[in-house]
């Protein structure tokens, strides 16, 4: 997604010279998480280790000196239950040179398992961070996001018997500010006056805001399509690789240098997911600070640092990964 000009670019930073365009545009893309593949990039060494004996109990001995029971988790019936689904989604913003933007989100998913392994899943994003670029941030406002979740999805289904049962989501389709038939298919809007976009966010303005930076606020509609596919590596957890792409319409802006598009490629080499279970169940974490049968977004975040950095590790920028 591309927000600001290069004129823009080149008032809040001076001559900082091309390098600074190229982030520009890598920053106004932000919101976009697709996934098209880059040239594969060399993959960052062990971000999906297998995990050895020595391995399990060094992250129990975290577990332990971080307050939390060892890990001791057993293989369950089913998924049936919450769990933390963290994303880190890779995009590379093309501008003469391929700069890397990750959205890193956080979902609390509800899963009801069915006998034949069908996947209910009602998501809640409680975090979604899009790195920044040079000193700009796009953000989320909490308006847009708690317009847009929870979304349910029923194509999931879990395959296999333990040790290693193979998950896979089937099709997340996150939209903003448009009403579908068929929300994977329809085509997107072209024109502001598309009867099937609306304000979703409820703030008086078309379709959604987004926040650019101290500078902007664009006016908006996104799909975002997600495929998260992989396996269990223990009865607490799943981790694999997110398959993503995002189209962004920009219905209008605060300031015209917002409005602007710029190309986008997604980088599946580098988008992935972990999801652990944290109701509990068969001696998972339980974030069930209340003890009232539920879990929410505050519970989880209130309780992040026992998920960072002993379960969950984030990947950090790499542009080197987005080279051509
Ligand atoms: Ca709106
Ligand atoms: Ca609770």
């Amino acid at each position: 997604m591309a927000f600001l000009t290069r004129d823009l670019l080149i008032k809040k930073y001076g001559d900082l010279s091309k390098r600074v365009n190229l982030s520009l545009y890598i920053l106004f893309y932000l919101l976009i998480i697709g996934h098209s593949a880059c040239e594969a990039p060399p993959v960052p060494q062990g971000y999906f280790q297998t995990q050895s004996v020595d391995e399990i109990e060094a992250g129990t001995q975290l577990a332990e000196s971080a307050g939390d029971t060892p890990n001791m988790s057993r293989y369950l019936e089913s998924l049936d239950g919450y769990w933390l689904h963290y994303s880190q989604v890779s995009t590379c913003v093309d501008i003469g040179s391929s700069l890397e933007q990750i959205n890193r989100s956080l979902y609390l998913v509800k899963v009801i398992q069915s006998d034949h392994g069908g996947l209910e899943e009602t998501w809640e994003a409680c975090q979604i961070d899009l790195t920044p670029v040079i000193s700009v941030q796009a953000r989320v406002p909490d308006a847009l996001r708690q317009s847009v979740y929870p979304l349910t999805t029923q194509q999931g289904i879990l395959v296999g018997t333990p040790p290693k049962p193979s998950y896979s989501s089937g099709p997340m389709a996150e939209i903003w500010g448009i009403r579908f038939e068929q929300n994977l298919l329809d085509p997107m809007p072209t024109e502001p006056d598309d009867e099937r976009i609306f304000d979703m966010d409820n703030d008086g303005e078309i379709g959604v805001t987004l926040y650019i930076g101290d500078t902007c606020l664009a006016y908006m509609t996104q799909r975002r399509v997600s495929h998260y596919q992989g396996e269990m590596v223990a009865p607490d957890e799943i981790q694999g690789q997110a398959l993503s792409v995002t189209e962004q319409y920009i219905i209008d802006a605060s300031a015209p240098i917002c409005k602007t598009a710029y190309q986008t490629r997604s980088n599946p080499q580098r988008s992935h997911f972990n999801r652990i279970r944290v109701d509990g169940l068969g001696g998972a974490l339980d974030f069930d600070q209340n003890q009232d049968g539920n879990i929410d977004c505050e519970e989880v975040l209130s309780q992040r640092q026992r998920l960072f950095p002993s379960r969950l590790q984030v990947m950090e920028v790499d542009h080197e990964a987005c080279s051509l």
